[in-house]
């Protein structure tokens, strides 16, 4: 498999002669398959992976190219990793992460065997640049969170509750085929859609009220985020000159990416037009992240983010500017950082009358 021989040349590049894997959605993104509880990847041979008995028959169908090591009850976890570490003759073993336990229990039981380091940044240096195979379902989720989208702009009306609209978002996506929510549904409507996490509650949606609407599909494990802001009937010209600006803000930041780019110079190209605005005060958050197996994975786009852009970075773009009591309003797209520019997968619509 591609990926674990990556993950083997990164170890040996390292000089180490065996990477254990933890934590969860690692194991998915080197398997393939979700409920292996660790993977071991020896330096040649074949790559084991650890499956208690609820999840072993699953695993074993759809892991291809393991070995499949049932975890009885009796047995301790870590204790059977290390015999294995053991018999393989493993000296250098790398891991992503163990939580305290784990790592004490491992140790003790290699006695001295193999030395253990932690190198989770190796699985990072992968996992955050998408592969084909992951790109394309990257687009289908990304297809699918516009789908939703859609659904919410045909929905929305005032004196419909925050939940229905969700359930309307939710079931679109689901019945064109996402595996499920990328994360809870976001309709938060009023003087809530100040807050960026306001979540989706039994409100009433007034007419004139702000709604921010930030969803996600999954497809095949792999996740969607995108937000729009609408308002339930007509705008106001406070409400329209305040969404151009986050407009405008997310199109400077959209130019400015280009691989090598440092992140932190990606949020500054949307936050200086919200700063010049008057309005830095209230976009209260970093302007993205990367998605992937996960809705919030590296890099990170934020004015103290280390991280450089690279071709293969999905992330998103979503500044916003909240003024509590008004509302806020919010655009999200999700984009992928190409060779030459930055490409949107999420469509290109906006909508601020619903
Ligand atoms: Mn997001």
């Amino acid at each position: 498999m591609k990926r674990i021989e990556i993950l083997r040349q990164s170890c040996l590049d390292k000089g180490f002669d065996g990477f254990l894997v933890a934590n969860e959605i690692n194991i998915l993104y080197f398997s393939g398959a979700p409920g292996a509880s660790c993977l071991l990847v020896p330096d040649g041979g074949e790559s084991i992976l650890y499956v208690y008995g609820v999840n072993y028959e699953q695993v074993k169908a759809e892991a291809k190219g393991f070995r499949v090591e049932l975890v009885k009850r009796e047995e301790n976890l870590m204790a059977k990793v290390a015999e294995h570490v053991r018999a393989l003759g493993i000296r250098r073993l790398a891991f992503d992460t163990l939580n305290v336990e784990s790592y004490r229990a491992i140790s003790r039981k290699l006695r001295g065997a193999a030395k253990l380091k932690p190198q989770g940044s190796i699985v990072w240096s992968l996992r955050r640049i998408k592969d084909m195979d992951e790109l394309e379902l990257m687009r289908r989720a990304a297809e699918l969170a516009c789908e939703g989208m859609k659904t919410a702009q045909e929905v929305l009306r005032p004196g419909m509750m925050e939940y229905e609209v969700a359930a309307e978002i939710e079931y679109a996506m689901r019945n064109k085929g996402s595996w499920g929510t990328a994360f809870e549904t976001i309709v938060a409507s009023g003087a809530r859609s100040a807050y960026p996490h306001g979540g989706c509650v039994d409100r009433k949606i007034q007419a004139g009220d702000l709604v921010v609407i930030d969803i996600g599909a999954s497809y095949r494990h792999y996740r969607s985020d995108m937000t729009r802001t609408f308002v339930a009937g007509e705008p106001s010209s406070k409400q329209k000159q305040l969404y151009e600006l986050v407009k405008l803000a997310q199109e400077k930041a959209i130019k400015a990416i280009k691989p090598g780019v440092k992140a932190s110079d990606v949020d500054a190209a949307a936050r200086s037009v919200i700063e010049k605005a008057g309005y830095g005060e209230n976009f209260v958050h970093g302007l993205g992240h990367g998605v992937g197996l996960e809705v919030h994975e590296p890099p990170t786009i934020s004015p103290q983010s280390m991280d450089k852009l690279e071709s293969g970075n999905v992330v998103t773009i979503e500044p916003g500017i909240y003024l509590v009591g008004f509302g806020g309003i919010r655009i999200e797209d999700m984009v992928l950082v190409s060779e030459f520019n930055a490409e949107k997968l999420t469509d290109d619509f906006y909508g601020l009358e619903a």
